[in-house]
Formats: structure tokens, C-alpha cells, sequence
């Protein structure tokens, strides 16, 4: 079978493929101000690591177009089910900074109360996007679930499920698709093929010719696009999500891109990423691709670069803070949101854990080993 070939509209030099792109420039400039906030709240929040201030983050360097450009395709009533690595489709849709740290913190004010790990966001306005999955693969069923309840309630929203090329090694990743395309759930599959799944090179992840290919054993149509291009990735999921709504079914995208950071904060990328390799995908910056097209536009300068950053840095660092100053989540919270009525050997053994940590203390931050 020949593999799908690589849709492209933004040329390396900026020019684009199509003349109607359907977004206004107030739009356009508000994803490349999207991008640009991703790698504020990355660098900051790797500040905030190193510090000791914060457990771990995700680097999101080099696939904010993939982020960005899918986000774009959304309608706000459509349910995003993330990869912890989608800092861009939150933003995107106005999910605020200080939300988002939050969560980082682990804070009173973090929608999951501190139960789950930074960058696990969750969140039901303005956009649903639903609480992300450590164990890899398990939140395709669950998006496969809901887009099908929403087929069965006669509703036209779709769901996006984001994940990795690891993902696609994943036990729901098969079940996931399978069920998708039987049934013909209102689900689109976008899978972002960052080249590295934490250390294992794409190679070693499938020997079929891509992820794209895939979806035709499954059954659904399957697109290949350029993750580093923004308005190729919004194009594929616009004409995935128009099939979904029209009640065709699923369509799994890959979007070939690159992680240009580590897999985590906790992570050193140069122990096993060859540079000639990172040398070759910065020059395929999506920013900077982004940048060119824009300039073609007469929408860039260098110094709009530097306000947006400065701006975008200003008002996460302000986001920070305030997280930072926001209590731990009282203890006597862990089984709030869980149970309408919370059982009784439960709300037992809470008394008897309150009554110790009142007789003990609580435990300290670092007190425990973070995972990776
Ligand atoms: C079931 C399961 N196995 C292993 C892990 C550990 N783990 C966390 S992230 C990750 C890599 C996933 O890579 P990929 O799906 O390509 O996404 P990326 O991090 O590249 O965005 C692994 C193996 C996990 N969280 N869950």
C-alpha cells in the first residue's frame, strides 16, 4: 500500500496553497498569540521546576501548530480528551493561565482539587476538555464513549481524541478505533507524531509506514499533514470534523511533527536525540513558519514577536503567583466531587486519616517521590 502523502498550505517560505482560509487576520493573530503563550507558560513553568516550586511539567516546543491549528477546527460545544501535552488547544480556547497553574500547583483553586498530577488539566468551560489520562491510550475509548453517546442523543458536536505515536501502541488505541469506525462514532483521532515517545524513536514504535496508514485496516479515512503547519492541521481536522458531524464516522489524522524539548521536566533529551536531528527540525520551527506566512501577510515584525512573548510572559508570570499564594486543598476535600453520597466505610476511614493527620501533621511537599 502506498502511505498517504503529506498535506502542506504554508510553503517553508510562507506562501500558502489555497486563497480562502476562513479565518480573519484578528484570527490568524490569534493563534500565532496562542503559540507564543504555550511557550511563555513552558518557560515559565520550567523555572518554576527547577525551583522546587512545582513537581514536573511537559515541554510543548515544536508542536504548537499541531496544538493550535486543531484547536482551530473546534467549535466550543465539540469535547477535546487531551494529551498531557495540549497546553495550546486549552489557551486556544480561552482556558485561563492562572486555571491551568492551578493545577500545576496542585492548589485549593485546581479544578481536581490537587488529586491530579501537574498538567492534568480538566476543565468544562469554555470548552470541555476533559481531564487527561497518565495511563497512555485509555482516554481514546473514553472519547470514543462520549462521541458516541452524543451520536445517540442526536447531538452534532464531535469529540477529538489528541494523543502520541506511542499512543498507537496502546490496547486503546485498537479498541478505540475499531469501535469508532463499526459504529461510525463522531470522533476524529489526531495523533501527533512528535518522533519520540519519551526515549523510543518513532522506528521503533511501528514498522508500518507511518500512523496515517493505519486507519485504512480500520476502516476510516486516514490523513497525513504537516504538524509544523498550522493552517494544514486546522484544514484536516475541519474535514474530519465535517465527516463526523455528517454522521460518516471516524478519520484518523497524523500530524508529523517534532518535540523539540524533553518528554518531561524531568527528562534530558540529549542523552538519546541526535543533534543533527533537533538541528534539523528547528529550521522547521512552527512559529517561525507561522512568522513567514504572516509576514507575507504584512501581519509580523520582529518586535510584535517580542510584545507578544513579553505580554504572554507578563500575564503567566501573574498567573504563577497568584497559584503559588492559593492554599493546598484542605484535606478533609479528597472525596469531594466523587461520591454524591459518599459511602460509609469511606467517610470512615476519611475520619480516621483526619484524625491522625490532626494528631501528626500533614505530610510535606516532597515528602513523597514524583513520578515521572
Ligand atoms: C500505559 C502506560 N505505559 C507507560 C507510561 C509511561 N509513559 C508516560 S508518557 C510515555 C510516552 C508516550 O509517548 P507518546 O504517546 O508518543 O506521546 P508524547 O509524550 O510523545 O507526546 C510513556 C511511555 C504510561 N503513562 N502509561
Amino acid at each position: 500500500m502506498t502511505p498517504a502523502e503529506l498535506r502542506t498550505v504554508i510553503e517553508p517560505d510562507g506562501r500558502v496553497k489555497v486563497r480562502d482560509l476562513g479565518l480573519s487576520d484578528a484570527e490568524l493573530l490569534h493563534c500565532y498569540r496562542t503559540m507564543l503563550r504555550v511557550r511563555a507558560f513552558d518557560d515559565t513553568c520550567l523555572k518554576l521546576q527547577r525551583s522546587g516550586r512545582i513537581g514536573f511539567s511537559i515541554p510543548n516546543k515544536g508542536v504548537e501548530a499541531t496544538q493550535v491549528g486543531a484547536a482551530s477546527a473546534l467549535k466550543k460545544t465539540d469535547w477535546i480528551f487531551p494529551s498531557y501535552r495540549d497546553f495550546g488547544m486549552a489557551l486556544y480556547h480561552g482556558i485561563p493561565a492562572v486555571a491551568m497553574m492551578h493545577n500545576m500547583f496542585g492548589n485549593a483553586e485546581d479544578s481536581a482539587k490537587g488529586r491530579q498530577m501537574p498538567v492534568h488539566f480538566s476543565f468544562t468551560e469554555p470548552i470541555k476538555f476533559v481531564s487527561i489520562s497518565s495511563p497512555i491510550g485509555t482516554h481514546i475509548i473514553q472519547a470514543v464513549g462520549a462521541a458516541h453517546a452524543m451520536k445517540l442523543r442526536g447531538e452534532k458536536h464531535i469529540a477529538l481524541a489528541s494523543f502520541g505515536d506511542g499512543g498507537t501502541s496502546s490496547l486503546g488505541f485498537h479498541s478505540g478505533l475499531n469501535f469508532a469506525a463499526v459504529w461510525k462514532s463522531p470522533v476524529v483521532f489526531l495523533c501527533q507524531n512528535n518522533q519520540y515517545a519519551i526515549s523510543c524513536p518513532v522506528e521503533k514504535q511501528t514498522a508500518s509506514d507511518g500512523f496515517a496508514i493505519k486507519a485504512k485496516a480500520y476502516g476510516m479515512p486516514g490523513i497525513l499533514v504537516d504538524g509544523n503547519d498550522l493552517l494544514a492541521v486546522r484544514e484536516a481536522v475541519l474535514e474530519a470534523a465535517e465527516y463526523a458531524r455528517k454522521g460518516k464516522g471516524p478519520t484518523l489524522i497524523e500530524a508529523k511533527t517534532f518535540r523539540m524539548g524533553g518528554h518531561s521536566t524531568s527528562d534530558d533529551p540529549t542523552r538519546y536525540v541526535p543533534k543533527e536531528l533537533v538541528a534539523e527540525w528547528e529550521k522547521k520551527d512552527p512559529l517561525l513558519r507561522f512568522e513567514k506566512f504572516l509576514g507575507k501577510r504584512k501581519l509580523w515584525s520582529e518586535k510584535m514577536r517580542t510584545q507578544y512573548y513579553d505580554e504572554a510572559m507578563a500575564e503567566i508570570d501573574v498567573a504563577a503567583k497568584e497559584a503559588a499564594a492559593t492554599a493546598k486543598p484542605a484535606l478533609e476535600t479528597i472525596f469531594s466531587d466523587v461520591y454524591a453520597t459518599v459511602p460509609a466505610h469511606l467517610r470512615r476511614q476519611g475520619q480516621q486519616a483526619f484524625e491522625v493527620a490532626a494528631r501528626h501533621g500533614e505530610a510535606e511537599a516532597g515528602d513523597g517521590k514524583f513520578p515521572l
